[in-house]
Formats: C-alpha cells, sequence, structure tokens
C-alpha cells in the first residue's frame, strides 16, 4: 500500500442542513420537540467515497448548551479547517486533531462520525465491525414522551408492548410521575420499565423519589441537576433504583469521576453527548471493566445519526436495551434506505460497509433548507 493509501484524504466536506418533522410533538420535562433543523454532514474522498455523520443539537439549548447555529458556527469555522490542516490515519485521531477547541461535542460528534463511515467505507467493512462490535442483532426499547392524559400513556404503551419493544422508557416530571408510574404498573406489571426525568428534580425531593422504589423500575434517568455529579451520589446512597446519568456525562473522564463517586449505576451512552465514536468506545470499555452496565441512548434522530447508534450498540457491553426505536416510530419519510426496522423489539446490524444504510438522495434534497461546502482550498481562501 502506498503512504497515500493509509490516510483518509478529505476531498470535500458538505454540510447539508435540513428540517424534518417528527410525526408527533415528543415532550420532555423542559419542552416539547416537533420540528427538527439539524446537519447531514457529508465528507467526500475525492476517490469516490462518501461517509456520513448527523448532527443531535436542538434548536433551543434545552438539553445542553449546544445548538443548530452553535454547531454549525464552530464546524464551519474552527473543526472543519482543522481536519483538512491534519493527516489522518484512523477516526480515532479525529478526537486529537480536535483537542484544542473545548467542548462542542455535538458538533465533533458529526465531523468524527462521517470520518468513522468514510473509514469503514473504505475498508469495505461495516461500522460495528470498525468500531469492534460483534453483536448480530440489537435488543431496543422506546422512550415515551409526556402525554396529555395518563389514559393517553397507557394506549400508547400498550401499543408499543405489542410491536415488541424490548422496555418502556417513560419521561417524567413533578406531577407526572409518581401517580403515573403506578398506574403504568397497574396496567402493565410486569413489562421492563425505566423513568427519565431530565433534571427535573433536586436532593431536596429525595423523599418524593424514594418512592419509585416500590415499582421494580430498572432505573431513573438523570434525576437531578445537568451538570451534577455529587448530589446524584448522595441520591443513589438513599434509594433502590439504580440512577443512570445522561446529561452529566460529557466524557470517559466524566464517566470515571461519576462512578469512582457512586453517583450511577449505568450510563447512557449518546455519541453526540460525549463527542464522538471513539469517546463513546471509551466509556464503554471503562464501564465494561467496572461493571457498570451501559445502553445508547438517543436524541430523535434521522437515519444516519440512527445508523450510528446501531453500530455503537454492536459492542458487547451495551446490555441494557437502548433508545434506537425504528425510523417510523419518528418520521414519515427517513433519509436512509432501507428505513431502520424493529422486529420483534430487535433491529439487525446491517452487514454493508459504512453505516450500511444508502442516503436517499433525493430526500435529503427534499428536506434540505440550506447547504454549505468545503474544500482545502475554499478554507484557504477564508482565512486570508
Ligand atoms: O433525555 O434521552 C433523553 C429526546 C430528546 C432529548 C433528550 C432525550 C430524548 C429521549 C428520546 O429520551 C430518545 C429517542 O427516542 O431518540
Ligand atoms: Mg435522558
Amino acid at each position: 500500500m502506498s503512504n497515500s493509501a493509509q490516510t483518509i484524504p478529505i476531498g470535500k466536506i458538505t454540510l447539508h442542513q435540513l428540517r424534518m418533522t417528527l410525526k408527533s410533538p415528543f415532550s420532555t420535562s423542559f419542552g416539547t420537540f416537533q420540528d427538527k433543523d439539524f446537519f447531514i454532514v457529508e465528507i467526500d474522498d475525492g476517490e469516490g467515497n462518501q461517509g456520513f455523520g448527523e448532527s443531535v443539537a436542538f434548536s433551543s439549548p434545552w438539553y445542553s448548551e449546544e445548538t443548530v447555529k452553535t454547531n454549525e458556527h464552530v464546524m464551519a469555522d474552527f473543526l472543519i479547517p482543522l481536519l483538512f490542516e491534519h493527516d489522518i490515519h484512523h477516526p480515532d485521531d479525529v478526537t486529537k486533531i480536535f483537542s484544542p477547541i473545548r467542548r462542542n461535542q455535538m458538533a465533533k460528534s458529526a465531523l468524527e462520525g462521517a470520518v468513522w463511515d468514510l473509514y469503514a467505507r473504505r475498508m469495505q467493512i461495516p461500522l460495528a465491525d470498525a468500531l469492534g462490535g460483534t453483536k448480530k442483532e440489537i435488543d431496543v426499547g422506546i422512550s415515551i414522551g409526556i402525554q396529555p392524559t395518563v389514559e393517553d400513556l397507557l394506549t400508547v404503551i400498550g401499543k408499543h408492548v405489542d410491536e415488541g419493544y424490548k422496555r418502556i422508557k417513560l419521561k417524567i416530571k413533578p406531577g407526572w410521575d409518581i401517580d403515573v408510574v403506578k398506574k403504568v404498573r397497574q396496567k402493565f406489571p410486569d413489562i421492563p420499565l425505566m423513568v427519565d426525568a431530565n433534571s427535573a428534580y433536586t436532593i431536596q425531593d429525595i423523599d418524593h423519589l424514594k418512592k419509585l422504589d416500590e415499582f421494580n423500575l430498572m432505573m431513573i434517568e438523570q434525576p437531578l441537576a445537568h451538570d451534577d455529579i455529587i448530589q446524584h451520589a448522595k441520591l443513589q446512597k438513599e434509594i433502590e433504583t439504580p440512577v443512570c446519568l445522561d446529561e452529566s456525562i460529557h466524557s470517559c473522564e466524566d464517566a470515571k469521576n461519576a462512578i469512582e463517586l457512586g453517583s450511577c449505576k449505568i450510563i447512557n451512552i449518546k455519541i453526540g453527548r460525549v463527542g464522538g465514536l471513539t469517546e463513546s468506545k471509551k466509556i464503554h470499555d471503562f464501564c465494561k471493566e467496572h461493571g457498570i452496565l451501559v445502553w445508547c441512548g438517543g436524541m430523535l434522530e434521522a437515519g444516519v445519526g440512527r445508523a450510528h447508534n446501531i453500530a455503537l450498540t454492536a459492542l458487547d457491553n451495551f446490555v441494557l436495551p437502548g433508545d434506537t426505536a425504528g425510523s417510523s416510530r419518528y418520521w414519515e419519510e427517513d433519509i436512509i434506505e432501507p428505513e431502520v426496522v424493529v422486529q420483534n423489539g430487535k433491529i439487525t446490524v446491517p452487514k454493508k460497509p459504512g453505516i450500511g444504510y444508502k442516503i436517499d438522495r433525493s430526500r435529503l434534497v427534499k428536506f434540505r433548507i440550506n447547504k454549505q461546502e468545503f474544500t482545502a482550498d475554499s478554507i484557504k481562501k477564508n482565512s486570508i
């Protein structure tokens, strides 16, 4: 092999900005989503291969500080120039190349994901294999937003249980918690069930949260502040329900600290929140060594982000079902071909190279509201 074959050439980077509308609104303790703006990153190696990534930041900084606009700014003005300036021998190099830029994990992850896909396609292997994944199929659950009434919630749960989802996650908030979970348990005594508070409580609510212990929940996700691990450790000592951290974990370092403090027993790994697949794998490996269970979270992704989640979940310590539901749970028309299908609560890990799904170009164009292209030359011109 020549030297150039050992680096991943970055010929052109395209930011496709898309706007898609969820089939039904999704409500959490911090707000409701329906229209979704995001970027599909396409990296062309100039040798006939393209890799794809998806940015998962929302339009408002409710879940984390990043937004669609900050993702655009940070990718266009800082991260894309860094990619053109450095040789990439392996996708793991990207984390290091991006390290002069603080945080902005979702912006980093969108580009890093495209490099991983491109790498796997060039190698002619599935992304799951490139990451070290061994599963042929993955178990998936579903996250159900806050509903107008408990009756509505029971109906929605029944539908998804019938579809075969392996566990049900309910969004909770003060006023939509203990009584709701009680009624769900009365109707569905045996389903694997968990709750996600998205930081809606404080440590003062400890006695209230203890009441969840009687419902045999798999876990409570991110009950306390988005940036806390200290109070979560106090809470975990007092409640039996395992605490799972989502918002508080932005890196493997964060995961190590949380585990050392006893802030959680389970970690939700979201590729975007931790800055990419390389960091996700690092957290997965660390948790495996320390007996901490992990699962793959979701950010209401379109097909590209969904495909990345599936590839990551093929790693063996993703023992708990994640939030990666089928495309049709979110979208009338997804941007990949075929769309992601769930059967009996399982998704088959694709065997084709890269993310293993084809990009539906006509739908990409249909949902596109803006497009920007970057080459090494255009970056140089801009910086003069
Ligand atoms: O906390 O996991 C979360 C959706 C938007 C923002 C945050 C979260 C969620 C979900 C849905 O729970 C996950 C999905 O179905 O993609
Ligand atoms: Mg969550």
